[in-house]
């Protein structure tokens, strides 16, 4: 069995009700344990700027799935949620993207663990420091450590009032 993290972002279509439907999807997905879920947090577009605002999460499962079937089975999330790749950062309904792998460290187009993104995304990395607070990175790097470096840009978590807001834009 693997620890692995998946963020998950949307901006389209009610996002906070995109992600709550994704994570119900992953947790239930054959060889998926669902270890710990990040809050919501609501984040300025990282890309093009004409674009909503985005609702963003992290989630901690435990899986016996190797990452490339864990990749498969969230990009069928994402199909199932309707999905449509259109523009490069452009906005979306949902996205999936594994963070991290255990201690594995794979660089391929398809799949390149931990994510790029991971250490410099403030919507990434604040929400998997609140749901793994003392996790080590692959390269050895406490991920407290490697937050400090990262400004907040805006970043804040949704409190539950607001949920039924993000719920429906
Ligand atoms: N891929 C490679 N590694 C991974 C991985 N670790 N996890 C490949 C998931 N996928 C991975 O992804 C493109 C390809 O990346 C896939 O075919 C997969 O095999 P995609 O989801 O089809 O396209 P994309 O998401 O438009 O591109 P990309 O480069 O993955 O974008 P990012 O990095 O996901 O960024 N701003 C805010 N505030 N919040 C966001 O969540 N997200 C993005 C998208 C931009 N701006 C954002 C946010
Ligand atoms: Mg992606």
């Amino acid at each position: 069995m693997v620890v692995a993290y998946i963020g998950l972002g949307s901006n389209l279509n009610a996002p906070l009700l995109q992600l709550k439907k994704a994570i119900h999807f992953i947790a239930n997905s054959k060889q998926v344990k669902l270890l710990q879920t990040s809050s919501f947090y609501l984040s300025k577009p990282l890309g093009p700027q004409d674009q909503p605002d985005f609702v963003n999460a992290v989630m901690g499962i435990e899986t016996s799935l190797t990452a490339a079937a864990l990749l498969t089975q969230c990009q069928a999330i994402e199909e199932k949620l309707g999905r449509v790749r259109k523009q490069h950062w452009g906005p979306r309904i949902i996205d999936l993207d594994i963070l991290l792998f255990g201690n594995q460290k794979l660089d391929q187009l398809e799949l390149t663990v931990p994510h790029p993104g991971l250490v410099q995304r403030e919507f990434v990395i604040y929400p998997l420091l609140e749901i793994a607070p003392n996790l080590i990175l692959p390269d050895g790097m406490p991920l407290q450590k490697q937050t400090k470096s990262v400004a907040l840009n805006g970043l804040r978590k949704l409190a539950k009032d607001e949920w039924e807001v993000a719920c429906n834009v």
